[in-house]
């Protein structure tokens, strides 16, 4: 196991566009530990492959108290909006250490993906688990929270994480 090093925004490589996995191989199960890893170490509740700089189309999440619930998904894919009725999470995000932003979401989703074994499953989710699955998939794509927030907040934030990083 290995802690891996997180992406901070605005870095450009937050924007890949991850790849599908082919090959469900140790490798596979190296990089899923690591993230798990990655994310309980940062008191996270979801990592997506994007933010360690491995662009493949991998998120593990945990949204259990006791963080022993692991959740890993492997080329996730939105089958359909199961209810638009949007939910509203204060969302944090690994890549922006320190910040918060209100943002609403479809309240439940359906989702396909694999897992680590190469089965396919599908999962109707809801609340937390349905947003924390919504944003995590958003870094696959090179989205992120602070996209859905206004320019003015956008560019504070910037700032504000280039000055802790001293950029
Ligand atoms: C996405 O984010 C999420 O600023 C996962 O200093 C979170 O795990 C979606 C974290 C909440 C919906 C609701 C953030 C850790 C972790 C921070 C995370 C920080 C330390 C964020
Ligand atoms: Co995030």
């Amino acid at each position: 196991m290995a802690l891996l090093k997180v992406l901070l925004f605005p870095d450009p490589r937050l924007r890949t566009v991850a790849e599908p996995i082919t090959q469900f191989d140790d490798s596979l199960k190296r990089i899923t530990n690591d993230m798990l890893e990655t994310m309980y170490e940062g008191s996270g509740i979801g990592l997506a492959a994007t933010q360690v700089n491995v662009h493949k189309r991998i998120i593990v999440l945990d949204i259990s108290e006791d963080k022993d619930n692991p959740l890993i998904l492997i080329n996730p894919k939105l089958k359909k909006i199961v209810d638009s009725k949007k939910v509203s999470y204060s969302e944090g995000c690994l890549s922006v250490p320190g910040f918060y932003e209100e943002l609403s979401r479809p309240s439940s989703v359906e989702i396909a993906a694999f897992n680590l074994e190469g089965e396919e499953m599908n999962i109707i989710t809801d609340d937390l688990l349905s947003v924390v699955i919504q944003h995590e998939m958003d870094h696959l794509d090179g989205k992120m929270m602070v996209d859905f927030i206004s320019n003015i907040k956008r560019e504070m934030i910037r700032k504000k994480l280039n000055k802790a990083k001293g950029i």
